[in-house]
Formats: C-alpha cells, structure tokens, sequence
C-alpha cells in the first residue's frame, strides 16, 4: 500500500505511542495494523502478556465500554474484535510457552433450539482476550453436552447464550438436570441473550445475568476473585 505524509509509521513511535495507536487501531478494526503493532512490541521484547494485556485487552476494553454504551454497534464490535483476534493468533503460542496465568476456564454455548451465534462468540473473544480459557460448544446444544463440556474442560464457569423467547426457557432444563445430577454446585452459571434480564437469571437459578460481552467478562473476573478468596479463607 502507498504511504502518503499522513500515514503512520508504527515503528517509529515510541512504546507509549504505540500501545495508544494500537488501541486506535483496535477500535477502528484494523487488523493489519494490530498484527504488525504486535510484532513490533515482541521485536522490542515486550513480554507477550504484556502486549496481551495492555495493547490488545486495553483497547478490546475501551471498545466494550462503548458498545456496552451504545456509541459502538455490532458490525463495529465485530471488525475490533477480529482485529484482536488476529493480534491473539499471533502471541498464542507464545503465551502458552510462557505460561501466562489462566484466569479461569468456561464453557459456552447458545441453548437448544437456537442457532443464534454472534453474542456468543463475542463473549467468548472478550473472554479469551481478557485472559479466560473458553471451551465454545456452538449452537443447538442439549442439556448433555454442556454437562459433558463442563466435566471434560474442568470449567470454573458454564455460560448460556439464547436469541428465541421459545428458547429461554431451556437454560432452566439445563440447570435443573444439574441439580438433580448434583453437579449445579461445581459450575458459576452465567447467561445471556437479548431476550433475558436480571429477573429471568434469578428465577432459572442462574448466578448471574451478563448484558453483554464486556459485563460477563467483568462478572467472570469478579465472580472467580470471589471464589479464590473463599478457597484461600477455608
Ligand atoms: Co433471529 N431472531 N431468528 N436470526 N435474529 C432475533 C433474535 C429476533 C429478536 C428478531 C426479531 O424478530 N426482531 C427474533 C426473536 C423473537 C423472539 O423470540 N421474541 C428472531 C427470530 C424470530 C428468528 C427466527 C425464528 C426467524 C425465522 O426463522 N422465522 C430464526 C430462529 C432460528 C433459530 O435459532 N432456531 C432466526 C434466525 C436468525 C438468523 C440465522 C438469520 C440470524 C442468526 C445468525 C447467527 O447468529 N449466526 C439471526 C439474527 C442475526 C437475528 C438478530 C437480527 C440479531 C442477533 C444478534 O446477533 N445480535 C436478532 C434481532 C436482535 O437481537 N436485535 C434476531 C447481536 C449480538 C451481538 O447480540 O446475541 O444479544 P446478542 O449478544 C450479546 C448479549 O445478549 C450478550 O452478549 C452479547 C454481546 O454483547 N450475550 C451473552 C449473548 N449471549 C451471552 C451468553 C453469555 C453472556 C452474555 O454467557 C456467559
């Protein structure tokens, strides 16, 4: 691509200006840009964790403050979030060579009966973005796979997605089996989907209700805060 006097040269900006520009960067979906921002932090031997945290998760944030505000919209949402997944491709392998903390693990999937897939898979990119491990089980899933999911991931959390109001109600369906299987008490439930709300996730028996992308990662980072705490206390 030709480079006229306006354009910025990435390599030449300072640390500081670099991570600032990439947030830009990431709020405007520039893939591209987020890919070589990235290399050059690892090039200047930025821990890749670091890059994770404060280039990509820094700027994933401002963009879920300003979708949860309704300044950003989907289409939006979804560009950024691709742009930041392709910043994550490349410091994936390194953050596993690392070992950077994992901050918990959680299964996800959208109920049966619902195709609806877009929210999911932005809660689980703002997941992973923000240091969880997500087992994403899709679309249509019955009562046992996220059972099954839950055990074979040793999930800390099981999150559910529904679009339908004729699909809402079997996250009840899920939990109850839980329960009668004795297994509600290892997982924190989360769910979501446009049609819910704080009531409809206190009556199912949910631990919580999650709005959006950005609050279930704030929930989830909360929530297993929580949980450490009390296993450090006991
Ligand atoms: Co459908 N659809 N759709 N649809 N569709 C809705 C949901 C609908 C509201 C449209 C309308 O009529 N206004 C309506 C539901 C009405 C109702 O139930 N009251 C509807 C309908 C009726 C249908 C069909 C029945 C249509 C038909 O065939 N006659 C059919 C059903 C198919 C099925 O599931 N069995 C159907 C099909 C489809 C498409 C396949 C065409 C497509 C889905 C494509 C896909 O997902 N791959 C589709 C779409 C795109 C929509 C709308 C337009 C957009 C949904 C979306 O992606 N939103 C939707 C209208 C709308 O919602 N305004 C609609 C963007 C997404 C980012 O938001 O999913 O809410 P959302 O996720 C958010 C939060 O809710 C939250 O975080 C996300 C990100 O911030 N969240 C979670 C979601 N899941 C979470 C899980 C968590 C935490 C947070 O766990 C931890």
């Amino acid at each position: 691509m030709a480079e006229d006097e306006d354009d910025i040269i990435l390599s030449e900006l300072s640390d500081e200006e670099l991570v600032q520009q990439m947030h830009d960067d990431l709020y405007d979906g520039l893939k591209e840009e987020i890919e070589e921002g990235t290399q050059i932090l690892l090039e200047r031997g930025w821990e890749p964790y670091r890059v994770l945290t404060e280039a990509l998760v820094g700027g994933m944030q401002i963009v879920g403050e300003d979708f949860r505000d309704g300044i950003l919209f989907v289409p939006e949402v979804l560009l950024a979030a691709n742009a930041m997944k392709a910043g994550m491709a490349i410091l994936k392998p390194l953050l596993a060579e690392t070992g950077a903390p994992t901050v918990g693990r959680i299964v996800i999937g959208t109920v049966k009966g619902d195709i609806h897939d877009i929210g999911q898979n932005l809660v689980t990119m703002m997941m992973e973005g923000a240091g969880f491990e997500v087992k994403n089980i899709g679309i249509n899933n019955p009562v046992e796979n996220f059972i099954e999911a839950a055990e074979e991931f040793d999930a800390d959390f099981v999150g559910m997605s529904a679009l339908l109001t004729t699909t809402m109600p079997y996250m009840k369906v899920v939990i109850d089996e839980m329960v009668a299987q004795g297994k509600r008490d290892k997982y924190m439930i989360l769910v979501g989907g446009a049609p819910l709300n704080e009531e409809f996730g206190r009556a199912i028996g949910a631990d919580a209700y999650c709005r959006d992308a950005a609050v279930a990662v704030e929930t989830a980072k909360q929530m297993i805060a929580r949980k450490h705490n009390q296993m450090a206390r006991a």
